[in-house]
């Protein structure tokens, strides 16, 4: 037996640790509102059921305005689970007790979760699941996904509550509104749920006046009086979550954490930013000092192998130069990229992250972004495909393609090694300081093209920044190596498949047609046709065509470079045009993956189109300011 079950909640609530919990999943989770923007499906069994869950994106209420809350709302309206469990936060239960009110409108079988129990217990919050279920008419769960407290029962309870049939008694809202809702109930075909949708009609929603039967009028029914009414609404499901917490709950009111002074300094309007800058650049030392080791073992390890296989041969030359070179010269980072993702991981579970986007919410409003957009934009650092796709979770259509458009210029995990690998060359001794100028720089040219855009293909003005803050968590390990798991184990996948491809493909351009002699290669005859393209820029042939090759993937300039160079120690380039070289790549040419990714979510050519013309304008007009000012300065 197939039973489906789906995950609602307000976000950050906990619905995606849970989902992880019940399945046995590591699905991206993290301490800021709106992380998952798509459904996510897995199944378990269970006693012989295979309990089939649904992680939905989080919302506040049915009445959904984004794409992502879209996607949650039209599951639940749609395609309606066999139950459905509401996933109520434990510390401020208000909003989901709401939420669970309206999902209760829709006729679902409904669980009432309440998660984070140990965060409640520690800070002293009683809750009584007996009145909560008498109140609510709903069976009740206290679970945490932390330590698994209430997990075994959750399953029992959707085993139970898969063969209930009598739904749970609706909110009464009052003469007036009840009576608006029968005679708007006529106005819908019977496959709806009529009175779910006649209340969204007089809280006035658009998709429900969308699903209108043809040709009737509600707005005689829906006179001057509606936006009242859906204040009242609201108000009479508020009303009903606070008696029952009154009556089921007990707070203790004198818990004052030593985290709100500590929140206040981070928060602060002058030291918030220093503070965060001096964060980040502790966190990059952190990931050289803890990765250097390993990545210098790795190193020597590929390099021995190298020298055993040796290159007489064109097969000994295809494994050393093309696969063990090319594929080890990205996967010796690899270190350093979890150590990054370590330290960015802690960042962000413990909910420091998203007080960064307040921070900056004011610099963001002046480009007519939000804080909201700068925490998609925050996702682009492991993977710009991720930004692209989490700006879902945007609901104003200008802001949400805006933000698209720039989410290349941050910079992502797979320009690390190649940051790395020049920082390695011409900044042997200032590692970490080149790495954070290369950061604050990435950061600078995402909000200078959010100007250009706003100012020359999105025009519009901004709206404000509506996000929930999260509270301060203790990130919990597991936590922080899934999230470092996650983003990293993408740079595998990419190693032992696309690079590895590249790789070869470049050997051989390198190798065919004379193996000799590397000037007489295809790669040289490529770059140096090219090359006087970037004449102005100072670029040799080895970096025309590495550039050319990293177009599919940035990794495979690293991999490109060393066979080039035949090996990544003996490049040599003048610091000038290391500079250059690395503004260059800073901007230079979304990846494929990304250009798929921009195409399927705004739906049109002209997105990836207008993406690459401008960002090889951009990073060709910025490289060429390096170029001219360093050589006056040298
Ligand atoms: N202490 C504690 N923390 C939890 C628990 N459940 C989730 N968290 C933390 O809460 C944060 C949010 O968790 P998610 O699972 O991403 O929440 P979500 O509801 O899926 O969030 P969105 O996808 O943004 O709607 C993370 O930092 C989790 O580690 C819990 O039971 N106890
Ligand atoms: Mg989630």
């Amino acid at each position: 037996m197939v039973i489906t079950v789906g995950l609602v909640g307000n976000p950050n609530v906990g619905k995606t640790s849970l989902f992880n919990k019940l399945v046995g999943a590591r699905q991206y989770v993290a301490n800021w509102p709106g992380v998952t923007v798509t459904r996510v499906e897995g199944a378990t069994t269970y006693k012989e059921h295979t309990l089939h869950f649904i992680d939905l994106p989080g919302i506040y209420t049915l009445s959904a305005t984004s794409i992502d809350e879209r996607v949650a709302r039209n599951f639940l309206l749609y395609t309606p689970p066999n139950v459905t469990v509401v996933i109520i936060d434990s510390l401020s239960p208000e909003q989901g007790i709401s939420l669970l009110l309206e999902t209760l409108e829709l006729n679902l079988n409904v669980i009432a979760v309440f998660n984070a129990i140990d965060e409640a217990k520690k800070n002293g919050i009683k809750i009584d699941k007996s009145s909560l279920e008498t109140h609510l008419r709903v069976p009740v769960v206290l679970t945490s996904a932390h330590t698994g407290e209430g997990i075994e029962q959750l399953f029992e309870t959707i085993l139970a509550t898969f063969k209930k049939t009598n739904r749970a008694k609706l909110l009464d809202y009052g003469p007036e509104i009840e009576s608006k809702v029968s005679e708007l109930e006529n106005c819908f075909d019977d496959i709806y749920n009529k009175r779910f949708l006649a209340l969204k009609l007089i809280e006035g929603d658009k998709f429900a006046r969308e699903l209108l039967k043809k040709d009737v009028d509600v707005s005689s029914i829906l006179d001057g009086s509606a936006s009242n009414l859906a204040v009242k609404i609201a108000k009479t499901r508020y009303d009903y979550a606070l008696n029952v917490l009154n009556s089921a709950m007990r707070k203790n009111e004198n818990v004052l954490t030593s985290m709100e002074a500590i929140d206040h300094v981070f928060t602060h309007k002058y030291i918030g930013i220093p503070i965060f800058f001096a964060l980040m650049y502790l966190a990059f030392n952190f990931t050289f000092k803890a990765s250097e080791p390993l990545v210098g073992l790795i190193e020597a390890g590929f390099q021995k192998l190298t020298d055993v296989i040796g290159s007489s041969t064109m097969l000994t030359s295809l494994i050393s130069q093309g696969i063990i070179n090319g594929v080890g010269s990205v996967i010796s980072f690899i270190p350093s990229i979890f150590a990054l993702f370590f330290a960015l991981g802690i960042m962000e579970e413990s909910g420091y992250l998203p007080r960064i986007a307040f921070l900056m919410d004011k610099a963001m409003y002046s480009l007519k972004l939000t804080g909201r957009s700068f925490m998609t934009l925050l996702l682009g650092f492991g993977c710009n495909v991720s930004s692209v796709m989490a700006a879902r979770g945007l609901s104003d259509e200008r802001e949400r393609v805006t933000t698209i458009l720039v989410s290349p210029f941050v910079s992502c995990s797979a320009r690390i090694p190649v940051y790395l690998m020049i920082i390695g060359i011409a900044f042997p001794n200032h590692k970490a300081e080149a790495f954070f100028v290369m950061y604050l720089l990435s950061i600078a040219l995402t909000a200078l093209s959010a100007r250009i855009i706003n100012k020359v293909v999105m025009k519009g003005e901004s709206i404000p920044l509506v996000m929930e803050l999260p509270r301060y968590r203790f990130p919990s390990l597991s936590n922080v190596a899934t999230y470092m798991w996650n983003r990293g184990k993408h740079f595998l996948q990419k190693a032992g498949t696309i690079i590895l491809v590249a790789s070869i493909i470049v050997w051989g351009l390198s190798y065919f047609p004379d193996p000799t002699n590397i000037e007489n290669s295809f790669a040289a005859m490529i770059g140096k046709g090219l090359q006087f393209i970037f004449a102005p820029l100072g670029f040799q042939w080895q970096t025309v065509s590495a550039l050319l090759f990293g177009g599919a993937a940035k990794e495979i300039i690293v991999s490109s470079f060393a066979q080039f160079y035949g090996g990544i120690e003996n490049i040599v380039i003048d610091p000038v045009i290391t500079a250059t070289l690395m503004v260059f790549i800073l901007g230079y040419i979304p990846c494929f993956a990304t250009l798929a990714a921009i195409k399927s979510e705004t739906n049109s050519l002209k997105y990836p189109i207008i993406s690459v013309v401008y960002s090889l304008f951009i990073s060709y007009v910025l490289a060429l300011c390096v170029a001219v000012v360093g050589r006056m300065i040298l």
